[in-house]
């Protein structure tokens, strides 16, 4: 084994793992002290990365991988993208660093050819934790390449679905999106790392009549390529936008005008299609509202409400906000209120609502043959329902996912579970009952 690689816990020096020093006479074939280059791996805000996640190293460096988040982190190689004549025998897939200040070390010896090595964390390549090593020739100076950072606003006290404004261009509609990385606040004094549509999550809504021409201009302000897919809608296939299948990607500082004919009538939704789990997970997507010419009469409504479910980097979120921060419906006795549901996650969410029943009406914008009562309502990633809310008993309702994990905080001092997450509060007001009373948590 010719291997040097190591664990040690940082903090205390104390080396947990130590495989063989055999190689280390190599190491300077300069004689030159190896360097050591820094690399850190972070979750904070659930944002799963290494920084930098970019270096290049000369032949005789040490490249330190040190744990600085609060979830298992650990360097694997893809073996089948690596430079030929590359064999990295047990490095291709390092130990899991559990605890804060644990590193992992691995020697650029001869087991690495020039080249570029892709290196992934096992458990958070979905959320694109991944990065690269270029080994330039035993005689190029190493640089550490300077991690390029895109300013990020801190978006607070925003709401997201506002409806996106337009222009008219002739008969064209015209609308305009910016994606960009943000810190979004899903809940007071939480900041987390996202990506959004016009700095809101769920992005702004898109509110047309079915048949209108649009034109939706998609502008990428973030530092990776982007696209933005129309669901539901029905399209020419080069407005699709799927990277890779149907366009080239939205490169940094570049600008995508997408044109088509709104069509068909219903809930419909955009979000991203290009690395598309971890930028749809992060906050880009956003509702389209095509309306009917018509409404059946099972639809009908004195007015509508939009619930997009969002799991991932962001945590278990209802329109972009975890409970107390998700807006409650507010309703009338005798109000009826279509909501607009649909799963941007990547999880189900069994929906369920107390107090009552609601009519399902609509699967994946298309009208049902007649309403369905329900109270709980399961929806898969991608899917849609419009329902319609009516409700029997006056009152302060929850309306919650039923897997409790996504609707549950940490344990408050009294050792309780906390309410958390995917819960919204249908606060119905018969004109009789105090709401401060309906609403009281005390018990008289
Ligand atoms: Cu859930």
């Amino acid at each position: 084994m010719t291997g040097v690689w190591r664990v040690a816990k940082g903090a205390m020096g104390l080396v947990t793992i130590a495989v063989v020093a055999a190689g280390c006479a190599r190491l300077g074939a300069s004689d030159a002290t190896p360097r050591v280059i820094e690399v850190r791996m972070l979750d904070d805000g659930g944002f799963t990365r290494f920084e930098p996640s970019s270096i290049e190293v000369r032949r005789g460096d040490i490249v330190r991988f040190t744990q600085a988040g609060t979830m298992p982190h650990n360097v694997q190689f893809r073996e089948e993208a690596a430079p030929a004549g590359a064999d990295l025998g047990e490095a291709w897939m390092g130990p899991y660093l559990t605890t804060a200040g644990e590193v992992y070390e691995i020697a650029i010896d001869e087991r690495f050819p020039d080249g570029t090595y892709t290196f992934v964390c096992t458990p958070h390549l979905a959320l694109g934790m991944t990065g690269t090593i270029t080994v330039a020739g035993g005689d190029v100076e190493a640089v550490v390449a300077t991690e390029p950072r895109v300013e990020r606003p801190v978006v607070t006290g925003v709401h997201g679905n506002q409806p996106l404004e337009y222009t008219m261009e002739g008969d064209v509609k015209v609308f305009h999106l910016k994606v960009e990385k943000i810190q979004w606040e899903p809940e007071p004094g939480k900041l987390v790392n996202a990506m959004a549509y016009n700095r809101m999550i769920p992005g702004p809504t898109i509110r047309v009549q079915e048949g209108d021409r649009v034109r939706i201009v998609v502008e990428n302000g973030m530092d990776e390529p982007h696209t933005t897919h129309w669901h539901g809608l029905f399209v020419p296939n080069n407005m699709d936008g799927v990277a890779g299948i149907s366009m080239d990607p939205i490169q940094p500082g570049e600008s995508f005008t997408y044109e088509f004919v709104a069509q068909p009538a219903g809930t419909r939704l955009y979000h991203s299609h290009f690395n598309a789990m971890s930028q749809e997970s992060a906050g880009l997507y956003g509702m389209f509202v095509i309306e009917e010419t018509a409404t059946p009469e099972s639809m009908r409504a004195d007015r509508e409400e939009i619930m997009l479910l969002g799991d991932g980097t962001l945590g278990y979120i209802l329109n972009g906000k975890g409970f107390p921060e998700v807006p409650p419906i507010e309703m009338s006795m005798g109000e009826r209120v279509r909501v607009r549901m649909a799963n941007l996650g990547g999880m189900v969410h069994p929906m369920h609502l107390h107090g009552g029943y609601f009519d399902v009406v609509a699967k994946d914008g298309f009208p049902l043959p007649q309403p369905q009562k329900m109270n709980t309502i399961t929806i898969n990633p991608g899917e849609t329902y419009d329902i319609v809310l009516h409700p029997q008993y006056a009152g302060v309702w929850v309306w919650h996912c039923h897997v409790l994990a996504h609707a549950t905080g940490p344990r408050d001092a009294n050792g309780n579970e906390t309410a958390a997450g995917m819960i919204a509060a249908v606060i119905v007001d018969d004109g009789l009952t105090p709401l401060a009373e309906l609403s009281s948590h005390t018990n008289h």
